[in-house]
């Protein structure tokens, strides 16, 4: 029996990449390393509520923390001391932590922690998100305008699911690859070897109950895709389970489009374009699909803002080039 875990598979995406200090290997071994802590923390999860009731002390006499907050602290300290990356974006922090200069490495991190979390308390999927990007400044120390690259320029981009079970893809660009992470060993065991959207785009994942907000080509587009007709095969069903990581992930495995569109009270919708966008967009273009602000391509927007927001449609490509000409023409 020959099994790919994730070290090995790491291991030859660098090569591919012409890269060759082991540097960018072990920063994605870091990551992976955070995942399964942050997997264990959410298995745990319930169990650290019960205990921490009380006072916020757990068994060990440790403070209980949120969950989202545990995340970003461990995913900094992490990669703060690991010589390899010079600043992390997070959507947890208001500003970039620059790595001081006796740690510093060469690679950027945009991340969001823990994504999703307003689904811890009720037992459904979150996951973390990632984006690593080359030091764009001069010397060793970083500025906070290294986190500010277009999506382009990524280098690597992924996601970890706390699902069923705990999941990790990722792209270095050179096709998207997921790993199953098995418990009882420890390790992430490659399971979904160069993901592809499928052709047929069976499902939209949008949060619904905002229709009355949604720009009107938006409007519309859901409607044709409600409606009952051929090429495509319509009506797409529905799928919204409101954590980013796990509607995309279902939308890459079966076929979809994931939507996060502008409303009135949000005129650049809701999700970050450093730490959520971009990262989701490498992959969706990786994964034969594409992403767009409903304008022009996410990965070509200049950011000027660590949280700066952004409109998001991704996936199927035929479908997310219909929604554009819908939002360029209005309904056909
Ligand atoms: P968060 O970063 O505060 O968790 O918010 C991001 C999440 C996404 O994962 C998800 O797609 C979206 O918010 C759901 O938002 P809504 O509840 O408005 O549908
Ligand atoms: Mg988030």
């Amino acid at each position: 029996m020959s099994l790919m875990t994730i070290e090995r598979h790491i291991l030859t995406e660098e090569r591919r990449m012409g890269a060759t200090s082991g540097t960018f290997t072990n920063l994605l071994y870091d990551i992976a390393l955070a995942a399964k802590m942050i997997s264990s923390e959410v298995r745990r999860a319930g169990i650290n509520n019960i205990i921490g009731a009380t006072g916020d002390v757990n068994v060990q006499g440790e403070a209980v923390q949120k969950l989202d907050i545990y995340s970003n602290d461990l995913l900094i300290g992490i990669l703060s001391r690991s010589e390899r990356v010079c600043a992390i974006g997070s959507e947890e922090n208001a500003e970039a932590v620059i790595v001081p200069e006796q740690w510093a490495g060469k690679y950027v991190v945009n991340m969001d922690p823990l994504d999703g979390s307003s689904n811890i308390g009720v037992n459904a999927s979150i996951g973390t998100i990632f984006s690593i990007l080359p030091k764009q400044s001069e010397g060793k120390i970083a500025t906070g305008d290294d986190c500010l690259q277009p999506g382009r320029n990524q280098l690597a981009a992924g996601y970890v699911m706390y699902g069923s079970s705990t999941v990790m893809v990722y792209s270095t660009g050179y096709g998207v690859y997921g790993f199953t992470l098995d418990p009882s060993v420890g390790e992430f065991v490659l399971s979904h070897n160069r993901m592809r959207f499928p052709d047929r785009c069976k499902y939209y994942s949008v949060n619904e109950g905002n229709y009355a907000y949604w720009d009107k080509p938006t409007r519309q587009y859901i409607d044709y895709i409600k409606a009952v007709g051929d090429s495509p095969a319509r009506p797409f069903g529905h799928r919204y389970i409101g954590a980013m990581v796990a509607d995309f992930h279902r939308n890459l495995i079966d076929g979809g489009v994931f939507l996060y569109p502008t409303e009135e009270s949000k005129p650049q919708g809701k999700l970050r374009l450093l730490v959520e966008a971009n990262p989701m967009a490498f992959l969706a273009e990786q994964a034969g699909g594409w992403a767009t602000s409903g304008t022009g391509r996410i990965m070509d927007i200049m950011p000027t803002d660590l949280h700066q927001r952004v409109p998001v449609m991704m996936g199927n490509q035929e479908e997310v080039a219909r929604y554009e000409s819908y939002m360029r023409d209005g309904a056909g």
